[in-house]
């Protein structure tokens, strides 16, 4: 379907700020299968109330859509229900918001039950004013018809839907909730088997996570070209395996005025990469907007209770473009990168397994001859350094995660 990108530009907001919003939109609108074949604007001190467009330009866009057999109008604001029906109403087509689409976008990607459950917890939020606009837009006649089809009396078709809505949230927000509660039993039950060394990969969408994913764990997760391709969560461990094993997730990427209906549906999603020891944030270097585009997933990152987990900062794409040099003087410790290369992404994994040995702590374990059914725990769990053995039992000088250390010495004789 074709589509016009548009939106009014305050005088608060830069023209850099304001091309690269736009920009993102219309891959947000390519992402959902549209062309876009214009782009429409407006400068103004504020929005219209009643149609968001001034008088005017309501008509210029009206022709502008009719000139191009536009079906769709892609506004780069969230517009109040009214605002949105009224622009439809006299410009024609359909009138779809920033909200609109990233919601289309996570509702046709979520492929698991989790995912959309929470996608259609969201969409019903964002629906439910819409419906009652439409329902009072529709006015008296709909009162009149009242009485039928298991409405009890006096109820209008608007107020049926709304309750249907309330009712389909709350079953499932309860399905939700009981599948929250089994992963996180899963999650303790993992993290107890393979000790606490996790990083998650974090950042804005398209940044390049599942790419990396993929390169450092050898899984065959999703990447694709387009923006929000990941909704779900994985884990996968390191690979080749380290000592103690490090288990990296993938996790939904974020944007610019993400819905606040899927921040709240997604923070369970992101719960699991919080309870990560160490963020790996990747940021797209090529994209200009990239300093946008980290503070903004800084700015979620903090939103949803992550501000004090240690931070490692990836620039990726670097094939593609950006100043390494600058990057570096910027954000000492970073690490600049391409997932094209095998070098750069040896590097990243070293990096990550440094940090987690950082946390390690070396010491001796005596284990008899008489607990030798320990010995394959030891070397699963820790690093041996150096082995001797006596006439009782064998020395080993060990570096391994201090919780697992403590552990096993709890089990030795
Ligand atoms: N040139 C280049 N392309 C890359 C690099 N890393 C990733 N890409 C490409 O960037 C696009 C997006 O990559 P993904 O790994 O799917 O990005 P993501 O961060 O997982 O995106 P979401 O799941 O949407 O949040 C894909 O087309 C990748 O092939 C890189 O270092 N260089
Ligand atoms: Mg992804």
């Amino acid at each position: 379907m074709r589509a016009i990108v548009a939106a009014v530009q305050l005088p608060s907001v830069s023209d850099v700020e304001f091309d690269a919003s736009l920009t993102e939109l219309r891959q947000l609108a390519k992402t959902l299968g549209f062309e876009v074949v214009a782009t429409f604007t407006q400068n103004r001190s504020g929005f219209d109330s009643a149609a968001y467009f001034g008088t005017g330009k309501r008509e210029e866009l009206r022709l502008l859509r009719e000139q191009h057999s536009v079906g769709a109008i892609l506004i780069d604001h969230e517009i109040s229900p009214s605002q949105a029906f009224n622009l439809a109403e006299e410009v024609g087509g359909e009138v779809m918001d920033r909200t609109m689409v990233i919601l289309e976008i996570f509702h046709r990607h979520a492929s698991s039950r989790f995912a959309r459950a929470q996608v259609e917890i969201a969409r019903l939020g964002y629906m439910g004013p819409r419906l009652r606009e439409a329902a009072k837009q529709a006015g008296p006649k709909d009162r009149a018809r009242s009485g039928t089809g298991g409405r009890s009396g006096g109820e209008s078709h608007g107020e049926l839907d709304r309750r249907k809505i309330r009712d389909r949230i709350a079953e499932l927000q309860t399905d939700l909730d009981a599948m929250i509660l089994e992963r996180k039993t899963q999650r303790s039950r993992r993290q107890e088997r393979q000790g606490l060394a996790r990083v998650a990969l974090v950042g804005y969408t398209n940044a390049g996570k599942s790419t990396l994913m993929r390169a450092l764990t050898g899984s065959e997760v999703l990447v694709a070209n387009k923006l929000f391709a990941t909704l779900d969560t994985t884990v996968r461990a390191l690979q080749p395996e380290t000592v103690p094993r490090v288990l990296v997730s993938d996790t939904v990427g974020f944007i610019k005025n993400l819905p606040h209906g899927l921040v709240a549906s997604f923070k369970s999603t992101l719960d699991e990469a919080l309870e990560a020891s160490l963020l790996a944030h990747v940021v797209d270097a090529s994209d200009p907007g990239f300093e946008r585009q980290l503070a903004v997933t800084e700015e979620v990152l903090d939103e949803i209770g992550a501000k004090d987990v240690p931070r490692l900062l990836v620039f990726n794409k670097i094939d593609r473009g950006g100043d390494e040099a600058a990057l570096r003087a910027k954000h000492p410790g970073c690490i600049v990168m391409s997932a094209k290369r095998e070098g750069d992404v040896a590097r990243l994994r070293e990096a990550i397994v440094a940090f987690f040995q950082r946390e390690l702590v070396e010491t001796e374990l005596f284990l008899p001859w008489s607990a030798q059914k320990l010995r394959g725990e030891i070397f699963e769990s820790c690093q041996v350094l150096e082995e001797r053995a006596d006439g009782e039992g064998a020395f080993l000088r060990v570096r391994g995660d201090a919780a697992a250390v403590k552990r096993l010495r709890e089990r030795l004789p």
